[in-house]
Protein backbone atom coordinates (compact mmCIF):
# COMPACT_ATOMS: atom_id res chain seq x y z
CA UNK A 1 0.00 0.00 0.00
CA UNK A 2 1.12 3.67 -0.88
CA UNK A 3 -1.32 5.19 1.66
CA UNK A 4 -0.57 4.71 5.38
CA UNK A 5 -3.59 3.58 8.01
CA UNK A 6 -3.80 7.02 9.31
CA UNK A 7 -4.36 8.61 5.27
CA UNK A 8 -6.92 5.87 5.25
CA UNK A 9 -8.72 6.66 8.70
CA UNK A 10 -9.11 10.57 7.35
CA UNK A 11 -10.38 9.76 4.53
CA UNK A 12 -13.57 7.99 5.63
CA UNK A 13 -13.55 10.34 8.70
CA UNK A 14 -13.26 13.54 7.12
CA UNK A 15 -16.41 11.92 4.26
CA UNK A 16 -18.43 11.66 7.30
CA UNK A 17 -17.71 14.90 8.77
CA UNK A 18 -18.07 17.07 5.71
CA UNK A 19 -21.34 15.20 4.29
CA UNK A 20 -19.57 13.69 1.23
CA UNK A 21 -19.14 10.59 -0.45
CA UNK A 22 -16.02 9.39 -1.64
CA UNK A 23 -14.44 6.92 -3.56
CA UNK A 24 -14.19 3.69 -2.46
CA UNK A 25 -10.58 3.18 -0.75
CA UNK A 26 -10.28 -0.26 -2.68
CA UNK A 27 -10.20 2.09 -5.66
CA UNK A 28 -6.37 3.87 -4.98
CA UNK A 29 -5.22 0.85 -2.66
CA UNK A 30 -6.65 -2.58 -4.18
CA UNK A 31 -4.15 -4.16 -1.48
CA UNK A 32 -6.35 -3.67 1.40
CA UNK A 33 -6.50 -6.52 3.44
CA UNK A 34 -9.29 -7.28 5.93
CA UNK A 35 -7.38 -7.02 8.46
CA UNK A 36 -5.74 -3.91 7.64
CA UNK A 37 -9.28 -2.61 7.08
CA UNK A 38 -9.99 -3.56 10.64
CA UNK A 39 -6.63 -1.10 11.74
CA UNK A 40 -8.17 1.59 9.77
CA UNK A 41 -11.69 1.18 10.94
CA UNK A 42 -10.02 1.22 14.94
CA UNK A 43 -8.12 4.55 14.36
CA UNK A 44 -11.45 6.30 12.88
CA UNK A 45 -13.13 4.87 16.07
CA UNK A 46 -9.58 6.18 18.19
CA UNK A 47 -10.38 9.69 16.89
CA UNK A 48 -14.09 9.86 17.47
CA UNK A 49 -13.25 9.09 21.10
CA UNK A 50 -10.29 11.89 21.20
CA UNK A 51 -13.14 13.82 20.04
CA UNK A 52 -15.01 13.29 23.10
CA UNK A 53 -17.21 10.27 22.16
CA UNK A 54 -17.82 7.52 24.27
CA UNK A 55 -18.05 3.95 22.74
CA UNK A 56 -21.57 2.18 23.56
CA UNK A 57 -21.28 -0.89 22.13
CA UNK A 58 -20.75 -2.77 18.92
CA UNK A 59 -22.78 -4.14 15.89
CA UNK A 60 -22.74 -6.83 13.24
CA UNK A 61 -23.73 -6.63 10.06
CA UNK A 62 -24.33 -8.35 6.75
CA UNK A 63 -25.69 -11.21 8.81
CA UNK A 64 -28.52 -11.97 6.64
CA UNK A 65 -29.15 -13.37 3.32
CA UNK A 66 -31.59 -9.84 2.48
CA UNK A 67 -28.23 -7.46 3.21
CA UNK A 68 -25.42 -9.47 1.50
CA UNK A 69 -27.26 -9.77 -1.31
CA UNK A 70 -28.77 -6.54 -1.08
CA UNK A 71 -24.63 -4.87 -0.80
CA UNK A 72 -23.25 -7.64 -2.98
CA UNK A 73 -20.90 -8.74 0.25
CA UNK A 74 -20.82 -11.73 1.57
CA UNK A 75 -19.39 -12.11 5.07
CA UNK A 76 -20.42 -10.86 8.61
CA UNK A 77 -18.43 -7.93 9.27
CA UNK A 78 -18.44 -5.45 13.10
CA UNK A 79 -18.14 -2.19 13.84
CA UNK A 80 -18.56 0.16 16.78
CA UNK A 81 -21.41 2.38 18.08
CA UNK A 82 -20.79 5.95 20.14
CA UNK A 83 -23.05 7.68 21.79
CA UNK A 84 -23.18 10.08 19.38
CA UNK A 85 -25.07 7.47 16.76
CA UNK A 86 -27.27 6.43 19.34
CA UNK A 87 -30.99 7.96 19.43
CA UNK A 88 -34.19 7.23 21.82
CA UNK A 89 -37.69 5.55 20.43
CA UNK A 90 -39.98 8.99 18.81
CA UNK A 91 -36.97 10.81 18.21
CA UNK A 92 -36.04 12.64 15.32
CA UNK A 93 -32.64 12.25 12.56
CA UNK A 94 -31.85 15.57 11.19
CA UNK A 95 -31.65 13.95 7.31
CA UNK A 96 -29.14 17.29 6.65
CA UNK A 97 -26.44 16.02 8.45
CA UNK A 98 -26.10 12.34 6.33
CA UNK A 99 -24.96 11.65 2.61
CA UNK A 100 -27.36 9.33 1.78
CA UNK A 101 -28.89 7.30 4.92
CA UNK A 102 -30.72 4.06 4.32
CA UNK A 103 -32.35 2.04 7.40
CA UNK A 104 -32.92 -1.43 8.80
CA UNK A 105 -34.94 -3.23 11.77
CA UNK A 106 -32.30 -5.10 13.92
CA UNK A 107 -33.18 -7.18 17.26
CA UNK A 108 -30.33 -5.13 19.80
CA UNK A 109 -28.86 -6.89 22.67
CA UNK A 110 -27.83 -5.14 26.12
CA UNK A 111 -25.51 -7.16 28.18
CA UNK A 112 -25.23 -8.12 31.38
CA UNK A 113 -21.97 -9.67 31.94
CA UNK A 114 -18.70 -9.21 29.81
CA UNK A 115 -18.51 -11.45 27.04
CA UNK A 116 -14.77 -12.88 25.63
CA UNK A 117 -14.85 -15.19 22.67
CA UNK A 118 -14.81 -18.29 21.12
CA UNK A 119 -18.41 -18.59 22.88
CA UNK A 120 -21.38 -20.48 21.72
CA UNK A 121 -24.98 -18.58 21.03
CA UNK A 122 -26.46 -20.65 24.33
CA UNK A 123 -23.27 -18.88 26.11
CA UNK A 124 -23.66 -15.37 24.51
CA UNK A 125 -27.41 -15.57 25.61
CA UNK A 126 -26.44 -15.88 29.40
CA UNK A 127 -24.13 -13.08 28.88
CA UNK A 128 -27.34 -10.91 27.81
CA UNK A 129 -29.67 -8.40 30.03
CA UNK A 130 -32.29 -8.60 27.16
CA UNK A 131 -33.57 -7.79 23.99
CA UNK A 132 -34.85 -4.40 22.51
CA UNK A 133 -36.25 -3.50 19.03
CA UNK A 134 -34.04 -1.22 17.30
CA UNK A 135 -33.78 0.47 13.86
CA UNK A 136 -30.28 1.19 12.52
CA UNK A 137 -29.58 4.30 10.52
CA UNK A 138 -26.78 3.28 7.57
CA UNK A 139 -24.57 6.03 5.63
CA UNK A 140 -21.66 4.45 3.74
CA UNK A 141 -19.38 7.26 3.12
CA UNK A 142 -18.62 5.68 -0.31
CA UNK A 143 -20.08 6.99 -3.78
CA UNK A 144 -23.83 5.41 -4.42
CA UNK A 145 -23.68 3.16 -1.12
CA UNK A 146 -21.31 0.64 -3.55
CA UNK A 147 -18.12 -1.19 -1.84
CA UNK A 148 -16.46 -4.34 -1.29
CA UNK A 149 -15.50 -6.10 2.11
CA UNK A 150 -12.48 -4.15 2.85
CA UNK A 151 -14.29 -0.83 2.18
CA UNK A 152 -17.28 -1.40 4.43
CA UNK A 153 -15.36 -2.68 7.49
CA UNK A 154 -12.94 0.47 7.24
CA UNK A 155 -15.99 2.74 7.32
CA UNK A 156 -17.14 1.29 10.63
CA UNK A 157 -19.72 -0.83 8.51
CA UNK A 158 -21.52 2.31 7.95
CA UNK A 159 -22.40 2.52 11.04
CA UNK A 160 -24.60 6.38 11.49
CA UNK A 161 -27.21 6.50 13.52
CA UNK A 162 -29.33 4.18 15.78
CA UNK A 163 -32.49 4.28 17.55
CA UNK A 164 -33.31 1.61 20.51
CA UNK A 165 -37.30 0.90 22.04
CA UNK A 166 -37.76 1.18 25.34
CA UNK A 167 -38.69 -2.84 26.26
CA UNK A 168 -35.92 -4.84 27.61
CA UNK A 169 -37.07 -8.37 27.70
CA UNK A 170 -35.13 -10.97 29.07
CA UNK A 171 -33.77 -14.33 25.99
CA UNK A 172 -34.80 -16.86 27.99
CA UNK A 173 -38.02 -15.86 27.44
CA UNK A 174 -38.36 -15.32 23.76
CA UNK A 175 -38.03 -17.64 20.91
CA UNK A 176 -35.13 -15.70 19.66
CA UNK A 177 -35.13 -18.22 16.47
CA UNK A 178 -38.27 -17.24 15.17
CA UNK A 179 -39.80 -14.12 15.44
CA UNK A 180 -41.67 -11.78 13.24
CA UNK A 181 -40.06 -8.56 11.93
CA UNK A 182 -41.66 -5.57 10.06
CA UNK A 183 -40.67 -2.88 8.83
CA UNK A 184 -42.86 0.23 8.19
CA UNK A 185 -42.58 3.74 6.68
CA UNK A 186 -45.13 5.81 6.83
CA UNK A 187 -47.53 3.41 7.90
CA UNK A 188 -46.46 1.33 4.75
CA UNK A 189 -45.13 -2.03 5.43
CA UNK A 190 -41.89 -2.21 3.27
CA UNK A 191 -40.22 -5.02 4.89
CA UNK A 192 -41.07 -8.52 6.65
CA UNK A 193 -38.38 -10.97 7.92
CA UNK A 194 -37.81 -13.90 10.61
CA UNK A 195 -35.24 -12.97 13.39
CA UNK A 196 -34.23 -16.26 11.68
CA UNK A 197 -32.99 -14.28 8.54
CA UNK A 198 -30.17 -13.30 11.52
CA UNK A 199 -27.58 -16.25 11.57
CA UNK A 200 -30.62 -18.56 12.13
CA UNK A 201 -31.10 -16.58 15.37
CA UNK A 202 -29.27 -13.43 16.14
CA UNK A 203 -27.62 -14.89 19.39
CA UNK A 204 -25.56 -17.01 16.75
CA UNK A 205 -25.10 -13.29 15.66
CA UNK A 206 -23.50 -12.20 19.45
CA UNK A 207 -21.68 -14.92 19.71
CA UNK A 208 -20.16 -14.93 16.27
CA UNK A 209 -19.21 -10.67 17.22
CA UNK A 210 -17.55 -12.42 20.93
CA UNK A 211 -15.44 -14.44 18.48
CA UNK A 212 -14.22 -12.23 15.90
CA UNK A 213 -13.24 -9.38 18.82
CA UNK A 214 -11.48 -12.22 20.26
CA UNK A 215 -9.16 -12.07 17.27
CA UNK A 216 -8.47 -9.10 17.62
CA UNK A 217 -7.65 -8.95 21.45
CA UNK A 218 -11.19 -7.17 22.39
CA UNK A 219 -14.20 -8.10 24.43
CA UNK A 220 -17.80 -6.78 24.99
CA UNK A 221 -18.42 -5.42 28.42
CA UNK A 222 -21.36 -5.27 30.62
CA UNK A 223 -24.01 -2.57 29.59
CA UNK A 224 -22.93 -2.49 26.10
CA UNK A 225 -25.42 -2.83 23.20
CA UNK A 226 -25.23 -4.58 20.94
CA UNK A 227 -26.65 -4.24 17.41
CA UNK A 228 -26.96 -8.24 16.08
CA UNK A 229 -27.91 -7.04 11.94
CA UNK A 230 -30.02 -5.90 9.54
CA UNK A 231 -33.47 -9.01 9.38
CA UNK A 232 -34.24 -7.69 6.00
CA UNK A 233 -32.86 -5.20 3.19
CA UNK A 234 -32.09 -1.65 4.17
CA UNK A 235 -34.77 1.31 2.84
CA UNK A 236 -34.39 5.03 2.03
CA UNK A 237 -34.88 7.08 4.62
CA UNK A 238 -35.69 10.60 3.86
CA UNK A 239 -37.14 13.66 5.47
CA UNK A 240 -40.82 13.65 6.23
CA UNK A 241 -40.61 10.16 7.04
CA UNK A 242 -41.96 7.96 9.95
CA UNK A 243 -40.12 4.49 10.20
CA UNK A 244 -41.20 1.81 12.98
CA UNK A 245 -39.87 -1.59 13.15
CA UNK A 246 -42.46 -4.39 15.40
CA UNK A 247 -40.68 -6.73 16.45
CA UNK A 248 -43.05 -9.93 17.86
CA UNK A 249 -42.76 -10.32 21.67
CA UNK A 250 -39.93 -7.88 21.95
CA UNK A 251 -41.73 -4.40 21.24
CA UNK A 252 -41.71 -1.66 18.42
CA UNK A 253 -39.34 1.43 17.62
CA UNK A 254 -39.75 4.57 15.92
CA UNK A 255 -37.90 7.35 14.24
CA UNK A 256 -38.76 10.76 12.50
CA UNK A 257 -36.38 11.87 9.58
CA UNK A 258 -35.95 15.78 10.18
C1 LIG B 1 -23.11 -2.30 5.71
C2 LIG B 1 -23.62 -2.41 7.11
C3 LIG B 1 -24.48 -3.61 7.29
C4 LIG B 1 -26.29 -4.70 8.68
O1 LIG B 1 -27.09 -4.64 9.61
O2 LIG B 1 -26.25 -5.66 7.90
C5 LIG B 1 -25.36 -3.57 8.49
C6 LIG B 1 -24.13 -1.66 4.80
O3 LIG B 1 -25.13 -2.29 4.46
O4 LIG B 1 -23.89 -0.51 4.38
O5 LIG B 1 -25.38 -2.66 9.28
MG1 LIG C 1 -27.21 -2.78 10.50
Amino acid sequence: MTSTISDLATIVDNAASQRVEVEMLTTGEPDLTIALAYDVQAEVIRRRVNRGEKIVGMKMGLTSKAKMEQVGVREPIFGWLTDAMLASDGDTIVIADLIHPKIEPEIAFIMKRDLSGPVTAAQAGLAVEGAVAALEIIDSRFRDFKFTLPDVIADNTSASRFVLGTRVVPVDRLDLGNLGIVLEVNGVVRECASSAAVLDNPLRSLAFLATMLSRRGESLRAGQIVLSGGATAAVAFDAGQVVRASIEEIGTVEVWGG
